[in-house]
């Protein structure tokens, strides 16, 4: 009889947290994503919308990559190549040997982004992961 309890609530249990869909609001706002053998250890990442995300990019690389987020309009310039060299804007960072940087940004709409590394071959390699903005 004891046994025959302790199944139910552990089934009990099961199904309430089965039944407990992540809101916008538990989703993490501190992000790390390592670099390692020209790709990103992390390729889907739910973040919420409206408030800041912290992103810690790690480049474990002995080479250079880049971090750079947005849509598809974005990437197609970043490939085309017509888009200036990265300054300060906190969707593209560029990543140097064995660097670390951090970057927060606030994503004001709904729906997935990409980040891709843009370095020649990089992407095609599998630079490339999607970052999904849920609203709140
Ligand atoms: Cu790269």
């Amino acid at each position: 009889m004891i046994v025959r309890t302790i199944v139910a609530l552990a089934l009990a249990a099961l199904a309430a947290s089965a039944c407990t869909t992540a809101s916008a609001a538990q989703l993490p706002t501190h992000i790390a994503i390592r670099i390692h053998y020209s790709h990103f250890d992390q390729t889907k990442i739910d973040v919420p919308m409206g408030v800041p995300v912290t992103f810690t990019l790690v480049n474990d690389d002995p080479i250079d990559h880049e971090w750079l987020i947005g849509d598809e309009a974005f990437h197609a310039r970043h490939r085309a190549g017509t888009e200036a060299v990265h300054g300060d804007r906190p969707n593209e960072i560029s990543l140097p040997p064995f660097s670390i940087k951090t970057t927060t940004l606030t994503f004001d709409r709904p729906g997935p982004l990409t980040f891709i590394c843009h370095f020649p071959q990089h992407e095609a390699y599998g630079m490339v992961g999607v970052v999904m903005v849920k609203p709140g």
